[in-house]
Parts: structure tokens; sequence; C-alpha cells
């Protein structure tokens, strides 16, 4: 069943007048704001957007702790290799709450890398894209992170009870991540010549990716509209663009750098900047595995899943072990 459930949907919102009663019962619960509970009913689409969502995050999570764990050992300082291997392992925690959340809709955690390792399953176009210089690091808190939290922070009040209390959990962690990638920032934008133009290149490298990372444009989101229905979304992927292009300029200011966009500009009627769109072709490519480093992280995953076969034969021989050892001993109780 959960291998039918993994394709995607991208469905219609079905009306109302349509609807069973028990799907209108629980439209109802979520628009009076109740949280949807594992053991409670939903229908099947709820569940298998659930689970593809949950699990595109959590093998994000994942997947996102290579172009950080490129740098570990280079970092410049002691200092700086605690902070950025504290950040780096926070992700796999991150993973881990949310893989969790997922196998509370009835799929396991196999389950789903193994369709990430198949490619049936997603992870964020951000992190196939390369980390070249120490400032990347910098540019990957301070935007990366930054543009996570900005989604992530309405999430926290999404339908699902488990995904929403993961969510809590994350954000708290994304906001140390943010403030230490602005914090390499700060110091790089303001040292040698050769450190700021580092700085430079990083924003410049990273501010479309980063763009991208609230999905396509709301005009071709094909799950927003039944997600927001169902309030697994809370905002649309443009609102959310929109709020992180505010948000972040102000801040580049204050580094003394430059977006790299030559139509930025504040809009007084609007209240907001207005912004050239990322290339939506690249975006689909990466999504497509051409992105510049798709196959390398791909390769780097399935390396650590053959790599760690002989510890998950270990553990299941182990529980084996226990369960016969246990069998045995009430056998001869009885
Ligand atoms: N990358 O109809 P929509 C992080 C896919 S966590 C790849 O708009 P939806 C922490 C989408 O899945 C970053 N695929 O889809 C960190 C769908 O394809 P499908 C991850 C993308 O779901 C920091 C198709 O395009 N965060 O960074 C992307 O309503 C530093 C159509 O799109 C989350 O996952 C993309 N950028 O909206 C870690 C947050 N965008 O599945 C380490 C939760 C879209 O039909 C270091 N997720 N697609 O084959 C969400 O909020 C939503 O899933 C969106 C996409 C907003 C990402």
């Amino acid at each position: 069943m959960y291998a039918q459930m993994v394709k995607s949907t991208g469905q219609g919102v079905k009306p109302r007048e349509e609807m069973s009663p028990q799907e209108r019962a629980f439209q109802d619960r979520i628009d009076a704001d109740q949280k949807i509970e594992p053991k409670d009913w939903m229908p099947d689409a709820y569940r298998k957007t659930l689970i593809r969502q949950i699990g595109q995050h959590a093998h994000s999570e994942i997947v996102g702790q290579l172009p950080e764990g490129n740098w570990i050992t280079r970092a410049p300082t002691l200092e700086r290799k605690a902070i950025l291997l504290a950040k780096v392992q926070d992700e796999a925690g991150h993973g881990l709450y949310l893989y969790c959340a997922a196998e509370t809709l009835g799929v396991s955690r196999d389950e789903l890398t193994q369709d990430l390792l198949s490619g049936r399953m997603k992870y964020s176009s951000i992190f196939n894209y390369p980390t070249l210089t120490w400032a990347d690091m910098g540019a990957v808190g301070w935007l990366v992170d930054g543009a996570a939290i900005m989604n992530q922070v309405p999430l926290q009040r999404t339908s699902y009870g488990p995904y929403s209390r993961a969510m809590i959990r994350i954000c708290k962690e994304e906001s140390f991540h943010q403030r230490q990638g602005y914090d390499i920032m700060m110091k790089m934008a303001n040292g040698s010549d050769a450190q700021k133009k580092m700085a430079q290149d990083a924003l410049n490298r990273f501010w479309y990716p980063s763009l991208m990372m609230f999905g396509p444009s709301d005009k071709e989101s094909v799950h927003s509209a039944q997600s927001m229905a169902w309030k697994i979304k809370i905002n649309t992927n443009d609102e959310l663009r929109q709020k992180f292009v505010d948000q972040t300029v102000p801040q580049a200011e204050l580094l003394g750098l430059s977006i790299p966009d030559p139509d930025l500009r504040w809009n007084e009627e609007r209240g907001h900047y207005d912004f050239s769109e990322p290339d939506w072709t690249e975006f689909f490519d990466v999504l497509r595995g051409a992105g510049p480093c798709n196959t390398d992280r791909m390769a780097a995953r399935r390396n650590a899943w053959d790599d760690g076969a002989w510890f998950r034969d270990g553990l299941m021989a182990h529980a084996e072990k226990k369960r016969a050892r246990a069998a045995a001993a009430k056998t001869a109780a009885e």
C-alpha cells in the first residue's frame, strides 16, 4: 500500500458538497484548528501528502549535512570547527525527529530511505550546489537556514500534531544556525578585501538557489491549494519567498554586500521589495537530477546506507536473539 502512496499527487481541492460525511467532519476539525493525531481517521490523500512532505523534509536535513560536512576539517579556528560540528549534528537530529513523525503515518524509515536512494523521493534543491569556500558556510547559515526558518516557523502550526511538534523543536535550533551563519558573514564582510570578495561571491552563488527553496511559483505549485486547505502548508510559496527577500535585503545592506539582482528595488506602493524570479529552468533541471552536485550527494547517501548494512544487521540479530531468549524463558515458565 505504501508503494502506491508515494507517487506524486497534485490534486485539486475537493468541493465540500462532494465530500463524504467523514471527510466533511475531518475538514471541520482542520477549520477549527484542531490537531490531527496518528490514530485519528484521515483521508488517504492527506496521509500521502504528509508522507511526501515530511519525508522530503527529513531527507533534506540528512542530505543537507553534506555541503557543510565538507568544511568541518577545514574550519579556520577550533571554535568555528566546534560550532560547525554541532550545527551539522543538529541537522542529523532534525532528520530523526522528522523520520519519527513520518513513521506515525505508517511508513518506516527504511522505506523512506529506499525511496530517496531509488530517486522516488526528493530532497531540497539547495543541497545540490557546491560549497566552494569558507564564506559559503556563512552564506548557508545566513541564507539557507534563513529560508528554512521562514518556511518552518509557520509549519509549527501545521495541522498534523507530530509534524507540528517536531517543527517547534527544530525551529529553536535553526535560529541559532542562522545567527552563526550571519556571524561568519559579518567577520568576512568586515575582514580583508579578499575576505569581503569571498563573502560577496558566496552571496552571489547562493542567492537564487535560496529563493528556489520555497518551491515553484504559486501558479506552478501543484500541491499548494490542497495542502493549504488541509493546513499542512500555512502560506503559499510566493508569500514566503517575498517575506524572505524583505527580511534579507536589509541584512545584506548591514553587511555592505550587494544582492546580485539589478532589478531589486523597494516598491513603496506594495510595501515590499520587487525582485527577479530565479531561473525556473535551472530549478526543474536540479529537481530531475541534473544539478551540479546531485550525483555526488546521492552517491554519498548510497555509500552511507551500504556502509551501515553490517550495523543494521547486527541490531536485527541482537533483537532476534533477545526475542528468542524471551520466548524460551516464557515457555520454560509455563
Ligand atoms: N527542492 O507543489 P509544490 C533545510 C517539488 S530544510 C526540491 O509547490 P509543495 C534545513 C515538490 O516536492 C529544507 N523539490 O510542492 C537545513 C513537488 O514535487 P513532488 C527543506 C521541490 O510540497 C539547512 C513539486 O516540486 N524544507 O534546509 C522544491 O506544496 C541547512 C511541486 O512543488 C522543507 O522540506 C525544492 N526546493 O511545496 C539543513 C520544508 N520545491 O513531491 C541543512 C517542508 C518544490 O510532487 C543545512 N516542505 N519541490 O514530486 C515544504 O514546505 C514544501 O514541501 C515546499 C514545496 C515549500 C518545499
